[in-house]
């Protein structure tokens, strides 16, 4: 970096503002000190992409990319956060308080978003030749706020104040075809740096926009209005990210975001190969891997075929011999629910000829399985179009030459149910990849307090690159060590209460364990068994008052999909809940319960540094991984889990004394469920009875709108097959055993504190670097390149 921004900052402000710094507002800091980072990092951006192209690279394809908040993260990375301090100290401003003013970009619902951020990371960090493509959509995530308890949705126009860390590259446009539209693809490229590192790679998203800014011939023949509704055609495709997490919807206008993002990506990836390669596409493979962050982007195997053979004159052999060597998949559910179909007339109206190859693929499919002995019935359940659909994830399980799952458990899971007949036909295409959480953003940047006891310890700050360094130290700390962290968790926890007290009202002591869950709000990621504990607790201290119970404070983060009426019905009783627990003039100086509103990345970086308690609760086998659990590990907080997902791995990780696990596991559910009857355990399990009345008997009012009743008939009343189709009741038992025991085990500091140091030296594997190491060598075949 040839200048400093103590010289760069005052004058991009300025010319952000048109005032001087002195009298500019903290949004105006914010934009200039964001601009000044991009021009500190332009020039070895540029010299990374350069150097990347001309050799092999990986395309990370994702419908979602969950970034948050870019400045902090950045100025990090770059090991510029003191020097960012005095720049805008030197004109009064505070660098806190600036950083406040960034809105978060959420392009993405959950994990599988936020994973992808934190590969980008990962990729930076290791000068890995790797570029992710996406879809700036204008409106991110929904805005949640409550109104009377109540989930209500607003718009997330991200972007409209400006936005430093997107790039407009006017020059690199392509052009999308439509059967009804033409489009432009205009790329927005994001700068991703890593951490120690000159590389900066690029997540490039693509904006929808009209071929011409106005049909003036439209305009002028008095069809004005039609011009405008073309214009909002085209500016739908890039116009809004869809809320539904894990539920799938079949909407047209999401095939074609997926459509647009893939076509647009795979022309550049082509382009980049013909300038250093040349016009023979049969090496394009040898150049180019492209990893499919679930179905979403499966579209780009039959776009892939279309381009290089009609564009590209490649033969179908050809061109097939290059889509099975580029194309990797990863799943990330086994909900039924979650498997992406199109009806064959949406392709067809929008893009036939894609369509005409969807056929071939298939017809070539059916023809290969019936020379391999498959019969007719598994050849009709695996193949690609069926009965006027066309399914997203067997596509891809016959093109891809790797398909992952996202942590051991659920890798098996798919190999042995989701997608066993794929592997009983092609075992070495599968491989697990579990996932990893970036150690800069949730251990260096959202806690600073921690870390500076890691670099104490360690000696230096290489942990930040090599979280597997820290394992070294899980032996032989003296008390001092555990002792300043039960400090440093201690003043996060008081950080955390002014931030909750001040964004939602209300006090919570320092002292208490803070017991959290934040993800989607799902019925199979339990949050109701957590509020049915917390109705439970709050009994049974109504009952006996000299009940001894620690002080503990539950914190809920969770967005609803806008239309999962049931999930929406949870937050609402969560909500009652917390109010009649908090308003509790005895129950509250012991309890509190906070539900914090739109939660999201950078409200995150401010619970799980605060944590003690990580809820990770799902039904056993059905949450395919889980990233806050990796979170908050790193974070030293405990886990409360089912054995579902990473959780087994943590367990493995940490052993038996160092987490609470509890509940049915996988393989026992089949066999309790033949018996299982959630009316007996309502019956019979201490508690239940009480709580699940309190949803009908007035003590909890839902305010006329059934949802509490709907939500106690899913667990009682529904047919017998399909009550309590997550086994809340079935472990309700279990679960109210470890969350007392863990509560009670909090009071031995010294106990407790031990167990939070082996999590945390012991999180190394699920940094995302380890992870990212792992596709790189076993998938991708790529090496660092450093510039
Ligand atoms: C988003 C859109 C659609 Cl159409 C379907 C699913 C999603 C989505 O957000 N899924 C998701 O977040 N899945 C999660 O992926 C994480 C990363 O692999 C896992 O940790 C987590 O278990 C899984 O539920």
């Amino acid at each position: 970096m040839t200048q400093n921004l103590a010289s760069t900052v005052p004058s991009q402000v300025r010319a952000v503002s048109g005032r001087p710094a002195e009298a500019s507002t903290r949004m105006e800091v914010w934009q200039g000190l964001s601009a000044a980072v991009v021009d500190a990092i332009a020039n070895d951006w540029h010299a990374t992409d350069e150097r990347y192209r001309a050799g092999r690279m990986e395309h990370y394809f994702s419908a979602e990319f969950l970034m948050g908040r870019a400045l902090l993260n950045n100025l990090t990375n770059l090991g510029l956060v003191d020097e960012a301090q005095k720049a805008v100290g030197a004109f009064g401003h505070n660098l806190s308080d600036v950083l406040e003013q960034e809105p978060d970009a959420a392009l993405g619902n959950g994990g599988l978003g936020r994973l992808a951020a934190c590969f980008l990371d990962s990729c930076a960090t290791l000068d890995l030749p790797v570029n992710g493509y996406g879809i700036l959509y204008r409106y991110g995530l929904f805005k949640q706020l409550f109104d009377d308890g109540f989930q209500t949705e607003h718009p997330d126009a991200w972007m409209e104040e400006g936005y430093p860390f997107v790039i407009r590259r006017e020059e690199a446009q392509r052009i999308v075809r439509y059967q009804d539209l033409t489009v432009r693809a205009v790329p927005h490229d994001m700068p991703i740096t890593g951490y120690g590192t000159r590389n900066v790679n690029t997540l490039r998203l693509w904006k929808a926009e009209p071929m011409e800014e106005f049909d003036y011939e439209a305009f002028n023949s008095q069809r004005f209005t039609d011009a405008i509704v073309e214009r909002e055609r085209t500016a739908d495709i890039s116009r809004v990210l869809y809320p539904n997490d894990t539920t799938y919807e079949g909407k047209v206008l999401r095939v074609r975001q997926q459509y647009f993002f893939c076509s647009a990506s795979l022309q550049e990836i082509i382009d980049t190969y013909i300038a250093h390669h040349g016009e023979d596409l049969r090496g394009f493979s040898t150049y180019n891997a492209i990893q499919l962050n679930d179905t979403h982007p499966v579209l780009a195997i039959p776009e892939l075929m279309r381009l290089l053979m009609d564009e590209h004159d490649l033969g179908w052999e050809e061109a097939w011999a290059e889509v099975v060597t580029t194309f990797a998949y990863t799943n990330h559910t086994v909900l039924a629910e979650a498997l992406e179909t199109w009806e064959v007339s949406i392709f067809e109206r929008l893009f036939p000829r894609v369509l005409e190859i969807v056929y071939e693929i298939d017809r070539r499919f059916r023809q290969d399985m019936r020379e391999r002995g498959l019969d007719e019935d598994t050849i009709a359940y695996m193949a690609p179009v069926q009965d006027g659909v066309v399914r997203m994830a067997w596509i891809a399980c016959y093109a891809a030459y790797s398909i992952n799952g996202v942590a051991a458990i659920h890798t098996e899971i798919i190999k042995r149910d989701t997608l066993k007949e794929w592997y009983a036909l092609w075992p070495e295409r599968f491989n697990n990849k579990t996932n990893g959480v970036t150690p800069r953003r949730w251990l260096r940047q959202c806690n600073p307090r921690l870390s500076a006891v890691l670099d104490d310890v360690v000696g230096n700050d290489s942990w930040v690159r090599d979280l597997s360094v820290l394992s070294r130290f899980t032996d032989g700390v003296g008390d001092e060590v555990l002792d300043r962290l039960a400090e440093v968790k201690r003043a996060n926890k008081a950080d955390f209460a002014a931030w909750v007290l001040e964004r939602e009202g209300v006090e919570i002591d320092p002292e208490a364990v803070f017991d959290v869950q934040i993800k989607r709000l799902h019925e199979y990621k339990r949050q109701l068994l957590n509020a049915l504990y917390i109705l439970d607790l709050y009994f049974r201290m109504k009952e006996d008052p000299s009940l001894e119970v620690p002080k503990r404070v539950f914190v809920f983060g969770a967005k609803a999909a806008p239309g999962y009426v049931r999930a929406k019905a949870i937050i609402k009783l969560i909500n009652t809940i917390a109010e009649l627990v908090n308003n509790d003039p005895v129950v509250s100086r012991t309890l509190k319960v906070v539900f914090i509103h739109n939660y999201n990345v950078s409200p995150a970086e401010h619970i799980i540094p605060a944590a003690d308690v990580s809820e990770q609760i799902s039904m056993a086998g059905k949450e395919a991984s889980g990233t806050s659990n990796m979170k908050f590990m790193m974070n030293g907080a405990l886990t409360l889990g089912t054995l579902d997902g990473a959780n087994v791995e943590i367990l493995d990780q940490v052993g038996e004394d160092n987490a609470y696990i509890f509940g049915a596991t996988e393989d026992e559910l089949p066999v309790l469920r033949e018996t299982y009857d959630p009316r007996q355990a309502y019956e019979n399990v201490p508690g239940l009875k009480r709580v699940l009345d309190a949803l009908i008997d007035g003590t909890l009012d839902d305010r006329g709108t059934g949802g509490f009743a709907d939500i106690r008939r899913s667990l009682l009343e529904a047919s017998y097959e399909s009550a309590d189709v997550y086994y809340v009741l079935g472990d309700f038992a279990a679960y109210r055993e470890a969350k007392d025991r863990m509560a009670a085990d909090y009071a031995d500091q010294r106990a407790w504190q031990r167990k939070v140091w082996v999590n945390i030296t012991g999180s190394g594997r699920f940094s995302s670097d380890r992870t990212i190491s792992d596709y790189a060598h076993e998938v991708w075949k790529i090496e660092p390149e450093s510039v």
